[in-house]
């Protein structure tokens, strides 16, 4: 059973707060990183390092699958070297970072392995992020290169990472997936989940459960000074023995920073969470042992890819780290994943509530593909209803596995041999023995066991601070190194955990993550507007949607219009425009003075209950 014993304002061997280092990261205390040595959780190896050793093992077996391209595992070590020595002669270095902004396609997995076999660290940005998301990403990480689709859904990717790069004097390299142009290699270029397509989606936000194809195909072309990502990771180096060579020879160090993740966000922009190669490589690996991979899984990559989820938990690398096949497809629409599933006879996959829904609807319209070689089904993100969950194995004929985690670290997961209740009533317990969670009141004191409150934790792969984020930091952290996560859990007695809400200022559409802080800044920026409060209101579909609350100036009126096109112009990712306005002539304050969002998720809850009545 996980740790759960000290407060969290104990000061043991592990209680202290962990300054950050010249470069900004904030690790573990040396005792500590010393017992995950010795507890085998860290490795001491590199990601690229693991990888290459599990590839020589089953060099024949199929490593990925991108529509009609399959690559072995020696094929894809061959491209993953190339294009790391490819990036190296662009400049690039162990250290210096690069935002991903890209689809599910192959070239995503090639770069990022490039990328940590050189010690060069991924910013994982979602291919729904526009300019604000983008530029503070890229200001932010300090990045030196973008990563980017050319014309997507319409979208022209590569000529916002242009203007980025030329206000950002730091920026040297624009690496461009599929010559610029959609689906160049013939199929539909797909989209990750997280985009924008407006199908079936009322307020026209990206709706992380539509199909991204059907998008018209761009046409852009590669600008000069554009670097052709899919020519870069498409062939081996020349001489692939001395490659692999070179490469051993500049591996990063297991205690250096693999990756840097996206926070859910509760605050204006999203923190960077550096996850270091043993941590990371640990997520994995330990996911994978919790979901049953082998050699013989074969794991489908339909959220968008950054997401820590389809990344790590286990995702693609914990696929690629036991020798399975990974293969990726831009669009979770059923039609399409229900082809796919059946062709390449896909054993596991994840998904968010909100596209589990859809998969559950579209299987009982349309029993006819062949599910069953899936075994497990992954459902996080977002709390799955206990109805919706019982659903899963009668209707897909798979395990449901719930998975409750967070960029940050902490993976909880149900086991796939827990009875039928705690499958489909928890959501799961950690993956580690080492990890610690505390239940705590809003005075921070533990709660009695059983009883809810906010769930605190500290642990192997959940580093001890965001990445040059001090005043975030003291804020989402301890003194003693616990993160508070937000959520608000009950921990049963048999040690699984039940999320029964959050106490954090964010808004969970359908396992997008929008930080209410944000939408409120844009709000402000809006003319007429007093005053702005972001609350998640409750939608069949994707769980929970955006409904701003704004007190107007006198004489003034502010319509839902109006905030979107502020937003819209400022450029921000679609999934963060609210889709519902409501003018009110003052906003309740909490005994601190703080906005009362409490009442106002109340007031829209009863506003959609009463407008529903009325339609009958
Ligand atoms: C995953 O990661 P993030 O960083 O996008 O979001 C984390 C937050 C959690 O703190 C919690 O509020 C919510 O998302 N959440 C869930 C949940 N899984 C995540 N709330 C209720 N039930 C669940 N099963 O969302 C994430 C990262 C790795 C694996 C899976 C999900």
């Amino acid at each position: 059973a996980p740790g759960t014993s000290g407060t969290p304002g104990t000061s043991g061997t592990q209680g202290r707060r962990v300054r950050p280092s010249r470069a900004g990261t904030i690790g573990w205390p040396r005792d500590v990183a010393e017992r995950y040595v010795a507890r085998g959780h860290w490795k001491g190896r590199a990601l690229g390092d693991l990888l290459l050793a599990r590839a020589d093992l089953v060099p024949d077996a199929v490593a990925l699958v991108d529509g009609e391209l399959r690559l072995t595992y020696r094929e894809l070590v061959e491209r993953v070297d190339g294009a790391a020595l490819r990036l190296r002669d662009l400049g690039l270095r162990a250290d210096d970072r690069v935002v991903v902004q890209l689809p599910n396609r192959w070239e995503f997995v090639v770069l990022v392995l490039a990328c940590l076999r050189l010690g060069v660290i991924p910013v994982m940005a979602l291919p729904a992020h526009r300019r604000v998301e983008m530029s503070y990403l890229v200001e932010h990480a300090e990045a030196r290169a973008i990563a980017v689709p050319g014309v997507l859904r319409g979208f022209d990717h590569q000529a916002m990472a242009r203007e980025i790069a030329d206000r950002d004097g730091g920026v040297d390299v624009i690496l461009v997936a599929g010559n610029g142009v959609d689906g160049a290699d013939g199929r539909s270029a797909g989209a990750g989940a997280a985009g924008g397509s407006p199908k079936g989606d009322t307020a026209g936000n990206g709706d992380p459960t539509s199909d991204g194809a059907g998008a018209p195909p761009g046409a852009a072309d590669l600008l000069p000074g554009s670097t052709d990502l899919t020519a870069l990771c498409a062939s081996p180096a020349s001489d692939p023995a001395a490659a692999r060579a070179e490469l051993d020879r500049v591996a990063p160090d297991s205690r250096a920073v693999a990756v840097f993740l996206l926070s859910g966000g509760t605050t204006g922009l999203p923190k960077l969470i550096a996850r270091t190669h043993d941590d990371y490589a640990y997520n994995a690996l330990r996911s994978g042992e919790i979901s049953g991979l082998g050699p013989d899984t074969v794991y489908l990559g339909t959220l968008p890819l950054g997401h820590n989820f389809p990344l790590a938990c286990p995702g693609i690398l914990g696929t690629l780290l036991v020798g399975g096949t990974v293969v990726v497809l831009g669009s979770p629409d059923p039609a399409k994943a229900f082809a796919v599933i059946e062709r390449e006879r896909v054993t596991v996959t994840a998904l968010v509530p909100a596209v589990a829904q859809r998969w559950l609807d579209h299987r009982g319209t349309d029993p006819g593909a062949d599910l069953s070689s899936l075994r497990v089904l992954q459902v996080g993100g977002a709390r799955l209803a206990d109805h919706v969950a019982r659903q899963v194995r009668p209707v897909l004929g798979c395990a449901l596995q719930q998975v409750f985690g967070m960029a940050e670290g902490l993976l909880n997961y149900t086991r796939l041999d827990d009875p039928d209740e705690v499958i489909c009533e928890t959501q799961g317990r950690p993956m580690c023995p080492d990890d610690e969670i505390l239940v705590v009141d809003e005075a921070g004191l533990p709660v009695p066991r059983g009883e809810a409150g906010v769930l605190l934790t500290r642990g192997p792969y959940t580093p001890r601070g965001y990445y040059r984020a001090e005043e975030q930091n003291a804020r989402a952290f301890t003194d003693s190194g616990w993160y508070r996560t937000g959520d608000i859990v009950r921990l049963r007695p048999d040690g699984n955990l039940v999320v029964e809400g959050r106490d954090k200022d964010m808004i969970n559409r359908g396992g997008e993550k929008i930080s209410a802080e944000e939408v409120e800044n844009f709000a402000y920026q809006t003319e007429g507007v007093r005053q702005a409060a972001a609350v998640a209101m409750p939608d069949p579909d994707l769980g929970e949607r955006i409904c701003l609350y704004v007190v107007p100036l006198p004489g003034a009126t502010v319509s839902l219009d109006d905030v979107r096109a502020v937003m819209e112009r400022a450029g921000t990712a679609r999934f963060k425009l609210p889709e519902r306005l409501v003018t009110v002539g003052s906003l309740l304050s909490t005994k601190i003075g703080k906005i009362d969002k409490k009442a106002l998720r109340a007031d829209i809850a009863a506003r959609l209950a009463a407008e529903r009545e009325s339609a009958g």
